[in-house]
């Protein structure tokens, strides 16, 4: 059977590439995409979304946009990277799929709880405003959702401070109520995402796809990898997102550990880092997981595969 998601999502160059594997992998259903504010303003993520699911013929899967801002913050966006757009590089279609009428969070609660229980993943690739609301406003969603797969923190290093990763540092009060519910959680962190480089080789074949949503991608990857080069010194760029979607795909791309972690909320240096006790053997009610280790073959094949997949698209 395939795997039931729902992708909270702030496209974002990664965030667009995690849209075009859950869409093209045979094993994912792919029930609700739902935008929150992140690398850049809401409006922005959102058209963007839009214009990923017209590159990908993504019809019939209905979009939600959802908070434009943080639970208590300000709004931070991350243009360094992404742009002003929030996904520039590519030329990006109008789009032609209209909005779901619902905010994002009633999207997420109504979709939820008209599936059986313990058969939907919560698959989160930015900061995590909506999922927070989503799970105070039904808390029957805790026990209700199979498992919370999400991008974001980091366990041994940070991206927007020393320790502390983007999705959970622009909305630390978010990623703490999500965080310390009872569902299970894997975080899949910098730890893991930073083994997903695009390198050379493998923006070589995806482009040997030679289809216009892998051209899409290469050109996604081409801007990402210019960007990162300039704003952090790698010389290729980690693909975060995607990473989520593989692990909830196939388990076995990735290695983990059940390991407490919550959020920092009151440090003056750590705020938003996530913080993992290794300490000793996990206690019986921890809920939550780190990933560790990537299998960067596995992983890239499948993302070439759900390419193969959509196959060329009239634009
Ligand atoms: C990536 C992101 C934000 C800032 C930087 N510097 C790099 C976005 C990605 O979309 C991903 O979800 C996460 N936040 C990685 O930190
Ligand atoms: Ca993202």
């Amino acid at each position: 059977m395939a795997h039931k998601i729902i992708l909270d999502c702030d496209p974002g160059h990664d965030d667009a590439i995690a849209m075009l594997l859950a869409h093209g992998n045979p094993d994912v259903e792919l029930l609700a995409v739902t935008t929150v504010v992140g690398n850049q303003t809401l409006e922005k993520v959102t058209r963007n979304a839009l214009a990923v699911a017209r590159i990908a013929n993504l019809t019939n899967v209905p979009f939600a946009a959802g908070c434009a801002k943080p639970l208590v913050r300000p709004v931070e966006v991350a243009p360094d990277i992404h742009g002003e757009s929030g996904l520039d590089g590519p030329a990006l279609p109008e789009p032609v799929i209209d909005l779901d009428p619902r905010h994002a969070v009633d999207l997420i609660i109504e979709t939820v709880m008209s599936h059986e229980p313990g058969t939907v993943t919560l698959v989160p690739t930015g900061g995590l405003t909506n999922i927070a609301m989503a799970v105070r406003k039904e808390p029957r969603l805790a026990e209700r959702v199979k498992q919370v797969v999400l991008m974001g923190g980091g366990y041994h290093t940070g991206n927007w401070s020393a320790v502390a990763e983007f999705n959970i540092k622009i909305d630390p009060e978010a990623a703490h109520i999500v965080f310390n519910e009872q569902w299970p959680l894997l975080m899949v962190g910098l730890d893991l995402t930073h083994q997903a480089l695009a390198t050379p080789e493998i923006v070589r074949r995806v482009a040997a796809v030679e289809t216009k949503p892998a051209r899409f991608v290469v050109e996604l990857l081409e801007f990402f990898g210019t960007m990162y080069k300039q704003a952090q010194g790698f010389d290729s760029p980690p693909v975060h997102d995607p990473c989520a979607v593989a692990y909830v795909i196939d388990p076995t791309v990735m290695t983990t550990r059940r390991v407490p972690v919550d959020i920092e909320l009151t440090g003056t240096l750590t705020l938003g880092m996530t913080v993992a006790d290794f300490r000793a053997a996990p206690p019986e009610d921890c809920t939550t997981s780190v990933a560790v280790d990537l299998d960067h073959e596995r992983f890239w094949s499948l993302i070439i595969d759900a390419l193969e997949r959509i196959g060329e698209v009239d634009l």
